[in-house]
């Protein structure tokens, strides 16, 4: 067995262990090292000295992305910048970026870390991966890279773009795992196809390990079917290390945490009570044995649960559910919260419309306006007009159905929504105030 394997079915009350091991060196660790939290953990009364249990954990405040981002760029090191080896940052849409640094331990936990997802897909040194991810700032692009060497696979670091080429290397390379965002996945699949390339018969490949952004079960769907491979969703975010913090295992029922390095918490979103395992809620994440950028309590502001229950896999980590949305994307529409997610999933049940849309958000007399563009199809015919106005009605009233909310529908023309290379920007914001 190796020492991979022999982790991944440690028993939970072990797995405990060495959790509370790490808690305990993290939390003192953090509360001599970096001034943020001396001053968090003593104004909440907070003993980092006198953690016995996991459940302790619950006494310590939570840290939020403004509190990293306050501290940028240096602030929330624990360790001096000569053990530093890498930095990453995150995209900082609002302004300030929040950085993750990494010793030489650290990497090659983040790089042992996604390389269970390709354990997870049976990979090895057999494998070719074909990493397209970002390179740079991003964590997708080094993360995968990372993970590809540790499993021992042939490692192409192709990153994000040059779509053309992208399919030029997966139909010669031999390529057998491809790593990058959903969305890329699907473009590169249907680009191949314009081209004339059968992506199912023209590639190798056995297993995409997709992230960064939320993908419906049907957007999987539509990818397992058109690249005839198996795709498994990885998590991750800057704050806490990148992509590898869970990846589902080939059931796809839920994504393993990596448990020996992070101590999940579900917690209710607007009371910071913690929630109990199958309870939906916002994902708060401690790193166990994190050196340079080690984070205590960090709200994710994702939305997932703990699922109850072993994997069918056997593997002992425990699951959470496939991301929901984000606490900051849900849309509040006349009352109602809305995430995304929903909306695309009543739209893919409809299947002459395709993968591409954008929600825009409106104002309207004062009230919220919004509306789903949606591509259809290539093989829809375009010139009859009524039967798209019947499509839109129809779309419109299973909404209002499924989401007790309405939304407007608006069907376009294929290739009119705009493709993303790495994450795609699915909603777009035109309220006014
Ligand atoms: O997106 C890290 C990553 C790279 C994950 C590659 C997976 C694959 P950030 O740019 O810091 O890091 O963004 C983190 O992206 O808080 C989630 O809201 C979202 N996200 C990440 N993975 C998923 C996923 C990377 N599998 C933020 N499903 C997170 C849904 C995801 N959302």
């Amino acid at each position: 067995m190796s020492k991979q394997t022999e982790i991944l079915h440690m028993p939970h009350d072990e797995l405990e262990k060495v959790q509370l091991e790490g808690l305990k060196k993290t939390v003192v660790n953090v509360y001599e090292n970096i001034p943020f939290y001396k001053e968090s953990f003593d104004a909440a009364g907070f003993d980092p000295y006198a953690v016995e249990t996991l459940d302790d954990l619950k006494k310590a405040p939570f840290v939020t992305k403004q509190d990293l981002r306050d501290a940028y760029p240096y602030g929330m090191l624990a360790v001096p910048l000569s053990d530093v080896r890498e930095i990453h940052m995150s995209s900082g849409t609002m302004g300030v970026a929040t950085v993750g640094a990494y010793t030489e331990h650290d990497l090659e936990v983040w790089g042992d870390c996604f390389a269970r997802g390709i354990e997870y897909a049976d990979g090895d040194e057999n494998d070719v991966c074909h990493v397209c991810y970002g390179y740079g700032l991003f964590t997708g692009g080094l993360g995968a890279h990372y993970g590809g060497l540790s499993a021992g696979c042939t490692t192409i670091p192709m990153s994000a773009g040059n779509t053309e080429r992208q399919i030029r290397v997966l139909k010669t390379m031999g390529s057998s795992i491809i790593c990058c965002t959903p969305s890329y996945a699907m473009h590169i699949a249907d680009t191949a196809i314009e081209m004339g390339i059968d992506p199912k018969t023209e590639f190798s490949l056995r297993a995409g390990i997709h992230g960064a952004e939320p993908f419906s079960d049907n957007f999987r769907r539509d990818l397992e079917e058109k690249l005839n491979y198996k795709v498994l969703d990885v998590y991750g975010l800057t704050e806490t290390m990148g992509p590898g913090v869970a990846i589902e295992c080939m059931e796809q029922d839920g994504l393993h945490l990596a448990e020996d390095h992070f101590i999940a918490e579900i917690i209710d979103p607007t009371t910071g009570e913690n929630l109990p395992d199958g309870e939906w809620g916002e994902l708060v994440l401690t790193t166990v044995d994190r050196e340079a950028s080690p984070v205590v309590r960090y709200r994710t502001r994702d939305i997932t649960r703990i699922l109850p229950g072993e994997c069918a896999c056997g593997r002992t980590h425990r699951r959470i559910d496939r991301l929901r949305g984000r606490t900051d994307d849900m849309l509040i529409v006349r009352g109602v919260n809305v995430f995304p997610s929903q909306i695309e999933d009543v739209m893919k049940t409809f299947p002459d419309v395709s993968s591409w849309y954008v929600i825009e958000l409106t104002t309207e007399n004062h009230l919220d306006v919004v509306t789903l563009k949606a591509e259809l199809n290539p093989d829809f015919n375009f010139d009859n007009i009524a039967s798209i106005d019947r499509l839109q009605k129809d779309i419109q009233e299973k909404m209002k159905a499924a989401l007790s909310v309405g939304i407007r529908v608006r069907l376009v023309e294929p290739k009119t929504i705009a493709r993303s290379e790495g994450k795609a920007k699915r909603v777009i914001d035109k309220r006014e105030g």
